[in-house]
Order: C-alpha cells, then sequence, then structure tokens
C-alpha cells in the first residue's frame, strides 16, 4: 500500500507523440525541488523556460515549468507542470532526472536532506485521489472527470461537464440535507418520549418523506439516463434467416458494414459496429440468422456463426428480433419465431428488452395482412412492435426513435442529464426502497420512529455513498484504479 503523502510524478499528456507533452509533480512541499532544476525562484501560477539538464551537464529538453502552490491546486498539494517536447523518451527522461534530483542532498540547519523524499511514479489516478482526499473534488466530480476523458458522444461529454461541475453533488446533497431534517426531527421525538408525537407531526413527516420519495424518482430516471449515456447499449438484431438483419444493421450504420444477398446464412461471423443514436453510445451486433429448419442443411460455418450469435444474446441489453412480414402467414415459420423467441426468453439477461420489427412492409400488398400480423405478435408476446422496411428511410427513422424509446431515453431529459454510473444507480435505488420502508411503517404498522429512524440512517448512508463520504476504501481504489495514468 503507497503512502498517501508521498510526492508522486507522471506524464499527464496522452501517450503516443504529440507537439507538447506534460510531466506532473505533486506534492506536500515541491520549493527545495523547484530551486533545484530552475535557476530562478517560481512564482505561484506564473511559467518559466527553462534548459532542463541532466546532472552531466547533458541538455535534456528545453521546457516551460508551471507552479501550482497548494492548497490552490488541482490536488490540493504543490504542484509543478513540466512542459515539454511531447515524445515518449524524452518525457521518460525528464521523469528519470527528477526521480535523480529527489535523491540528491541539501543542506538546512547542519543536517543534510533529500530534495524530495520519497517521490515515487503515480498510480493511475492519484492525482485525482488526492484531490478527493484532500476535499478539492467530491467522488461524484472525480467519476466525471474520467468520464469526460472517455466520453465517446459530444452528449455523454457534456453529462460529464455538468456532473464535474456539481450540478449531480448539489442535488444529492440537498436531498441528504432534506433526510437529515427529518431524521433529526424524528430522533428529537425519541429522546424526548416526554414530548409526545402529535397527529399533525406524524402527518407533516409523511409529507415530507413522500416529497423526497418523489425527488428521488426523478432522480432514478435520470440516473439510468446519464448510464445509457455513459455505457451505452449492447444492442443485438437477431432473428431467422433473411429477415432483413443486416439490412437493419447498414440502414442504422449509414453504411454497408454487413453483406446483404436474397441467399439465406449470408451472415456467418458476427459483426460489430459502434454508432450513436441521439448522443447514446451504440454498439450493434448483427448476427447469423438462427436457424430451425431441419431440412436445410446447414454448414459447419454457419453453425458455429449460430452458436456465436447465442453468446452475444445472453449479454445483449437490447434484443432487436427481426420478422420477416412476407412470411407471416406461413405457421413453419411463426413457430419457429416462437420456439426461438422462447429460447431467448430462458437465456437473455434479466434486465434486457426485446424489440420486435415487422420488416418488409414494402412487399405487402395488403396492409390488412401487416395489421392482422401484428396484432397477433403484440397479443401473443403481450408487447410493443414496430413495422418498416429497409428500403424507406422514413421508417428507419421511426426505427431509432423507437430504440431510443425502449431503451428508456427521453429526449427532453438529454437537455440536462448528468453522466452515472451503475454504482450511482444502486444507491439511488437503495435510496428509495428505504424511504418506502419508511412510509410503509408510518402507514400500515404501529408506530416505531426508531424503526422510521433506522431508515432514515440507511438512506443517509446510500446518499453519502454516491459522493464518497460514506465509501469503503476498497471502493474508492477500485474507482480511481480506472483512471488513467496521470490524471
Ligand atoms: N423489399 C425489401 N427487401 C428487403 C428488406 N429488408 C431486407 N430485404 C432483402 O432481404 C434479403 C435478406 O436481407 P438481409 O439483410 O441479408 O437479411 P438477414 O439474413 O436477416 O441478414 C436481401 O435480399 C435484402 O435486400 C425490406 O425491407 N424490403
Ligand atoms: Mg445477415
Amino acid at each position: 500500500m503507497h503512502n498517501r503523502t508521498d510526492p508522486i510524478i507522471a506524464i499527464s499528456s496522452a501517450p503516443g507523440k504529440g507537439a507538447v507533452g506534460i510531466v506532473r509533480i505533486s506534492g506536500g512541499q515541491l520549493k527545495a525541488f523547484i530551486r533545484c532544476i530552475s535557476p530562478t525562484l517560481l512564482e505561484d501560477r506564473k511559467v518559466k523556460f527553462v534548459k532542463l539538464k541532466d546532472t552531466d551537464g547533458q541538455l535534456i529538453d528545453e521546457v516551460i515549468l508551471i507552479y501550482f502552490c497548494g492548497p490552490h491546486s488541482y490536488t490540493g498539494e504543490d504542484i509543478l507542470e513540466i512542459q515539454g517536447h511531447g515524445g515518449p523518451i524524452v518525457l521518460q527522461r525528464i521523469i528519470n532526472y527528477c526521480l535523480k534530483i529527489s535523491k540528491t542532498l541539501y543542506k538546512s540547519h547542519n543536517k543534510e536532506l533529500e530534495v524530495l523524499p520519497y517521490l515515487r511514479v503515480a498510480r493511475p489516478g492519484e492525482f485525482s485521489e488526492r484531490a478527493f482526499y484532500n476535499n478539492k473534488i467530491d467522488l461524484l466530480q472525480a467519476e466525471a472527470i474520467s468520464d469526460l476523458i472517455d466520453a465517446s458522444t459530444e452528449q455523454a461529454s457534456l453529462g460529464a461537464s455538468r456532473s464535474l461541475s456539481g450540478e449531480f453533488s448539489k442535488e444529492i446533497k440537498k436531498l441528504l440535507e432534506e433526510i437529515t431534517r427529518t431524521r433529526v426531527f424524528l430522533e428529537a421525538h425519541i429522546d424526548f418520549p416526554e414530548e409526545e408525537i402529535g397527529e399533525i407531526e406524524i402527518f407533516k413527516i409523511k409529507q415530507n418523506i413522500n416529497s423526497q420519495i418523489e425527488i428521488t424518482s426523478k432522480l432514478l430516471s435520470k440516473t439510468r439516463n446519464g448510464l445509457l449515456l455513459r455505457d451505452g447499449v449492447n444492442t443485438v438484431i437477431s432473428g431467422q434467416p433473411n429477415a432483413g438483419k443486416s439490412s437493419i444493421m447498414n440502414e442504422l450504420c449509414n453504411e454497408e458494414v454487413s453483406i446483404v444477398t436474397s441467399i439465406e446464412g449470408t451472415t456467418r461471423d458476427i459483426v460489430k459496429q459502434s454508432l450513436q443514436m441521439g448522443g447514446i453510445p451504440l454498439n450493434l451486433i448483427d448476427t447469423a440468422g438462427i436457424n430451425l429448419n431441419q431440412s436445410v442443411e446447414i454448414d459447419l460455418v454457419e453453425k458455429i456463426g449460430i452458436e456465436k450469435a447465442w453468446k452475444e444474446i445472453i449479454v445483449a441489453e437490447l434484443i432487436i428480433f427481426v420478422h420477416d412480414l412476407t412470411k407471416s402467414t406461413i405457421e413453419t415459420y411463426k413457430n419457429n419465431n416462437i420456439e426461438i423467441l422462447k429460447k431467448i426468453d430462458d437465456h437473455r439477461n434479466k434486465n434486457s428488452v426485446i424489440l420486435h420489427i415487422l420488416n418488409k412492409s414494402d412487399l405487402m400488398e395488403n396492409q390488412g395482412k401487416i395489421d392482422e400480423y401484428k396484432a397477433e405478435i403484440e397479443k401473443y408476446y403481450d408487447v410493443d412492435s414496430l413495422v418498416i422496411s429497409t428500403k424507406n428511410k422514413e421508417s428507419v427513422e421511426q426505427l431509432r426513435e423507437k430504440i431510443l424509446k425502449v431503451i428508456g431515453w427521453s429526449q427532453d431529459s438529454g437537455e440536462n442529464v448528468y453522466i452515472a454510473r451503475t454504482r450511482h444507480l444502486d444507491s439511488i435505488s437503495k435510496v428509495k426502497h428505504h424511504l418506502m420502508a419508511a412510509i410503509d411503517i408510518l402507514e400500515y404498522q404501529i408506530l416505531n420512529l426508531e424503526l422510521i429512524a433506522e431508515e432514515l440512517r440507511l438512506v443517509q448512508n446510500a446518499l453519502a455513498e454516491i459522493t464518497g463520504e460514506f465509501t469503503t476504501e476498497d471502493l474508492l481504489g477500485e474507482i480511481f484504479s480506472k483512471f488513467c495514468i496521470g490524471k
């Protein structure tokens, strides 16, 4: 376990080559160190041009130094940024030089001291971890920094900036304050039982908790959206051969990523493509059509393709199941769909969603037949479905809208969504659960203030878990270890 106060050093710019590269050092006191590498003293937040020379006098690089005096820095400690030329070797040489300098000795009060004892290379995320422990940012903001760097769509980037600016934290803290107030009110009555709680007080507590449940529900749906923004949706296109799966894949991707032919079994391997839909990252996977028709000979390659398709279905979050309308009156076709969908239902992730797409509407002369099949499907599977034709741009657009709808993305919330993680969703769900339990005690059980107060305490913990005030060391370690080095 590394010490949390050791000075740390790392390359903070992106790996690879660039015009400029940045080495960053953070530590409690960097003044003595700076004196060794800069001929003159550095002022807080002022830049200085320096020729960095190795101990043998060899020029390492011409650099710019920027000093941020703690606590007014990213980590809350002293920070020195060394901006050199952006090559991996030269930046590594700067690091090696700093590590060497840190071991040199200087005299102070007739004692010989190391310039910067314990300077070491930083672990991933260690600068941000320090910022968190020094109360410069809370955990939500620290995570937002990492998410901002990783954002794969503009919407995700906006959502991360919003979290980083503290908007998400503010909502959590406001809810926490409300709950604390209700709990204090309850505890006062527990501590002084002679002041018996009256009808009016109970009504007030109930009202407070109900309004907190309402706030939590809104927060929950916002968080779900934030999660979509960050993690995207693993989407598998499935169905029997020739239904138009690859055509749908190509239309959604706006390019020919999958081969489309009228020959059954054209798609054998899985085809993956990442795209964004309304700002949501979608990992789209086209698969081999599932062939149950025993009379058709399936070759070994197609068989492997179908096995791969099943593996993707099992982990998918959205399954787009494509029906071929032109076969909607063929009994064996329909029975095969029933059998495949039953198997999908048995194997899929519990939280996944199935979207039924009825394709090739352009080939149907009789609208009545389409309506009939749609009604049949919706009744049998108890779901909503969408009729499309991949040959028609308008219906592909409807498909896009439908996908966003079934994954739970509400367009209007796109404007003020915060980026979120599964752990936030879990904690907010916990908050709602304990608030409901508190109401349950109030309404249906013998009035027990201690039990209600206990539920509210659990709510407080769950909220504090989100901002990092009440988060275990292990979890914190895990969160920061996923950051990039130098951040
Ligand atoms: N007319 C028409 N043909 C389609 C439509 N969608 C797909 N097809 C055709 O159906 C055949 C099979 O399509 P494909 O996308 O390869 O199906 P997959 O086997 O499910 O991937 C190809 O000849 C496509 O051109 C559609 O909406 N209308
Ligand atoms: Mg295909």
